[in-house]
């Protein structure tokens, strides 16, 4: 059986990377909705950041997003950061909120639109420098909508070249993550659709290129596990956009809509050693709150993360091991489900209350009243939304 003092201390070592746009306003795209006390900057996204951290102690980085949080000093930004117990994570690029990216970025047809892409990335890559973010991850909107619209062959051949130009500014300890989705804004082609598309292009850019695996950017009925799995095999895993979608790329709070296969997927990076620090791997959320208030969601999603990792860190390998080896198919998968059907939550209360916090995070902060005070202080002023 695992040893309980070794599955506690892999639980407190995890971090999970919170999302600056997680704690602006966000919608659909049919309206965004505004909340009282939601931040008007990104110095307040941190100070809602630092509070998820506080709260459950395993939060201690933020993705960024540029240009939303675009501010004149990133130094200064990242100085904040740690005064307050957090540090700046990868920075998120945006090269779809432009009108001349109609019809692509670093894939578009004209070679300016592309070289503007571009120069977009290596900014990004200037403000990692600035910020000490390792990770620059990329997600691109480029795709086409209709058969014939453009060269798909010729889109990879730009896309390969704009994604080998930047990759050549990182630095040694700087690693661009490369984000797939299958469909969505474009519904015929879209240029980097899935893993082995990401994979590809991270093959040949080199060791510091990995794909990252948003759990919402699958077609359904995917499985997810097996993706993590072989990424994990072939050292290309960088890390994780966790959210949960029941139809598309919902963006919903991780762990809510299908808590086993977060289960599964912690189980297969538990099984291929992905939590081990040296492994580099990033778990990240992706998510854009709407009809729920942000900083408690925010928790709720590090707490569903970390249940299923607690879960994932309770199967007992050797049992497994031993029922595969067996043939005794039953058995093999009445072990995994044995984990999955503990409840974990009493250990994660104990060793909440052994590092100092309160065993209930999202209830601490919701009785701590600071939800109410920000929303007095934050009254007034441009609060910062999703598409700002
Ligand atoms: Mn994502």
């Amino acid at each position: 059986m695992p040893d309980i003092a070794a599955v506690k201390a892999a639980l407190a070592a995890q971090r999970i990377e919170t999302p600056s746009w997680g704690y602006g306003n966000s919608g659909t795209r049919f309206k965004v909705f505004a909340q009282q006390g939601v931040p008007r900057d990104p110095y307040e996204k941190l100070d809602d950041a630092a509070r998820v951290h506080a709260y459950t102690g395993v939060a201690p980085k933020v993705s960024l997003h540029i240009p939303w949080d675009r501010v004149d000093d990133y130094a200064a930004l990242a100085a904040y950061a740690k005064e307050r117990g957090v540090e700046l994570g990868a920075i998120n690029s945006n090269t779809f909120q432009d009108d001349a990216y109609r019809l692509g970025s670093v894939c578009h047809p004209d070679p300016a639109v592309r070289r503007r892409a571009v120069r977009h990335l290596l900014d990004c890559v200037d403000i990692m420098d600035a910020t000490g973010s390792a990770d620059l991850k990329l997600w691109f909107a480029d795709g086409t909508n209709y058969p014939g619209q453009d060269d798909v062959t010729a889109r990879q051949e730009r896309l390969a070249e704009s994604l080998a130009e930047v990759y050549a500014r990182l630095g040694d300890d700087q690693r661009m993550l490369l984000e797939y989705k299958f469909f969505e804004p474009a519904f015929y082609t879209t240029d980097v659709p899935d893993w082995g598309t990401a994979y590809a292009h991270c093959l040949k850019l080199g060791p510091r290129a990995r794909v990252v695996v948003d759990t919402g950017h699958h077609a359904p009925g995917t499985n997810v596990e097996f993706i993590v799995a072989l990424l994990l095999r072939e050292g290309r895993l960088g890390g994780f956009d966790f959210n949960s979608r029941f139809y598309a790329d919902d963006d919903l709070m991780a762990g809510a809509a299908d808590p086993f296969q977060l289960f599964r997927i912690m189980h297969e990076v538990v099984r291929n050693g992905g939590l081990a620090p040296a492994a580099g791997i990033a778990f990240m959320l992706d998510q854009c709150h709407n009809v729920e208030a942000k900083v408690p969601a925010v928790i709720r999603s590090v707490c569903n993360v970390q249940e299923a990792t607690a879960k994932a860190l309770l199967v007992d390998a050797d049992a497994l091991a031993a029922a595969q080896r067996d043939g005794d198919v039953l058995a093999a998968h009445a072990v995994l489900m044995d984990a999955y059907d503990t409840d974990v939550r009493p250990l994660l209360r104990a060793l909440r209350e052994e590092r100092g916090l309160d065993p209930d995070p999202v209830a601490a902060y919701l009785r701590s009243g600071r939800q109410e005070r920000i929303a007095a202080e934050r009254a007034g002023g441009d609060q910062a939304g999703w598409g700002a």
